[in-house]
């Protein structure tokens, strides 16, 4: 069959990635003899990407909360120029909101639900033959008698047993070029469940990993494809089983791999040991999330970390000389303007290199997303996600029982004002 994996538009800052995602599905039916092609918005032209989907027997599109509004547009214009084309959706925002999609939105024909890649594959097979499509695990569906929704399908446990990312389907000289950095994603799920965030909901609460050897021989292929020394590790959370991250460290230094390399770590993993092994292997920066500075808050999210684990963390990283990117979330339900002033006080305290301030969201596939009524949290504005998109720099869309989006424009403001402050500090001492 005839696929087309369609990348939308997503408005992020600096540097793009091939999307993970859709590589991994292209990797697997490309395997199994499918001819699959790749629609890129963000770097074609939307005339582009619809001839390119107008000869597809299927299409397939990606996307995450933020540019939902945009897949959607796509998958219309789409319907629109090839009626007979089966769209699909996949990606952890249409996962938790399939049905209302299908209802709301006449572009879909299908949503994946989670893991994606066995079930498109079924659902290949299925369509291909005319078959039953309520025998395929996994998926939404709009059926004769309304939408059906079909039983969820087992996670992939052996991840070694899937192909490489089909990374060459990506245009060389917008994802290859000397700043680029490859993404590697060397294990799924999570075992904690914080209330603000879908991994675990949309990966599932065991983590599954590959062996390092499958890893590094991926790094290794990306290394004489591509000439690239730069990788960044997705794992939500690369260091949540030592073994494997000391593993994978181990076999890149076995190899000898001249490389450099960030992930995301959770505070409580970090071990002078396993930091140090990870500085020798190439490790040059952490993606760290703090979310908040006060104690209550990050019981009340179950983020299962305590302030004293976020300080020594960063000290531990400041030793090995590896940058520290923090990460924090304002506007916790639970938090009033001191508490949050205090996250900003307790952030910029940490002398972080880099920093992220969030306005919390609304993810679907969260607790806060579930409860949203009982914590008294609710969206200020309409179409939030397409607001978040459109405007050029953060708003915050969701109001809470103790902060109003002008007392967290406010908070925001006071956070990069106190940035500002520490980066002068820095070159003043620098100078000195
Ligand atoms: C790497 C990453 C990024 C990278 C780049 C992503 C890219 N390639 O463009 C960067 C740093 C740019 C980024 C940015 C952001 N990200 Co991000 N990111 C990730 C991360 C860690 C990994 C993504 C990934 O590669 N996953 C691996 C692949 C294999 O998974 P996948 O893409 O979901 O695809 C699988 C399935 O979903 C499904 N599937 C997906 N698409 C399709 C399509 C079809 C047709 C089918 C059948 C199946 C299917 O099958 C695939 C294979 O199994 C995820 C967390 C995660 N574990 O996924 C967060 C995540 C996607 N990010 C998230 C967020 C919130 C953000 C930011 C908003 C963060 C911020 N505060 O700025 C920004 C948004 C961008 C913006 N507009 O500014 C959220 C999204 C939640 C949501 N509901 O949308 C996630 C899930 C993290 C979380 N904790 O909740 N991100
Ligand atoms: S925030 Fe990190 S630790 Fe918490 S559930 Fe998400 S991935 Fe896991």
């Amino acid at each position: 069959m005839k696929l087309c994996l369609v990348n939308p538009p997503l408005a992020t800052e600096g540097a793009h990635y091939v999307p993970l995602g859709l590589a991994y599905l292209a990797a697997l039916l490309r395997e199994s003899g499918h001819e699959v092609s790749v629609a890129d918005a963000q770097y074609q032209s939307e005339a582009d990407v619809l001839s390119k989907a107008t000869s597809a027997d299927v299409v397939g599109i990606t996307c995450i909360s933020h540019n939902f509004p945009r897949a959607a547009a796509l998958a219309s214009a789409i319907k629109k120029i090839n009626p007979a084309a089966q769209v699909v959706m996949g990606g952890p925002h249409v996962t938790f909101t399939d049905t209302a999609v299908l209802q709301q939105q006449q572009c879909a024909d299908i949503i994946v639900r989670h893991e994606g890649e066995q079930t498109l594959l079924e659902l290949l097979y299925t369509l291909e033959r005319e078959g039953d499509l309520s025998l395929v695990s996994g998926i939404t569906y709009r059926g004769e008698e309304g939408i059906k929704r079909t039983p969820e399908r087992p996670f992939i446990q052996d991840l070694d047993t899937v192909p490489f990312p089909a990374r060459d389907l990506f245009q060389r000289e917008k994802y290859y070029t000397e700043e680029s950095v490859v993404q590697i994603l060397s294990g799924r799920g999570c075992s904690y469940q914080c209330v603000f965030c879908s991994c675990a909901s949309m990966w599932g609460h065991r983590v599954r990993l590959r062996s390092p050897q499958n890893v590094v021989d991926e790094i290794e292929n990306v290394i004489g494809t591509y000439s690239i020394r730069r990788f960044g590790f997705v794992d939500d959370t690369f260091t949540i089983v030592g073994n494997h991250t000391h593993g994978i460290c181990e076999e890149i230094l076995t190899r000898g791999l001249d490389i450099e390399w960030a992930c995301n770590v959770r505070v409580d993993t970090l071990t002078e040991d396993l930091v140090q092994l990870m500085k020798r292997a190439g490790c040059a920066r952490f993606f760290m999330g703090v979310e908040s500075g006060n104690q209550k808050t990050l019981d009340f999210v179950k983020k299962k970390t305590t302030i004293t684990q976020i300080e020594k963390a960063v000290k531990i990283a400041r030793k090995y000389s590896i940058e520290v990117v923090i990460s924090c979330i304002l506007g916790f339900p639970n938090e009033t303007y001191t508490d949050t002033e205090r996250t900003i006080d307790f952030a910029i305290s940490l002398e972080g290199d880099r920093y992220f301030f969030n306005f919390l969201l609304l993810y679907p596939g969260t607790e806060l997303y579930e409860h949203q009524k009982e914590l008294k949290i609710k969206y200020a504005v309409d179409n939030p996600w397409e607001r978040v998109e459109k405007t050029p720099f953060p708003i915050p869309t969701v109001e809470t029982e103790h902060l109003n989006i002008y007392e967290l424009s406010r908070l925001y403001l006071r956070a990069k004002a106190k940035l500002e402050c520490l980066e002068r500090e820095r070159k003043v001492s620098a100078v000195k």
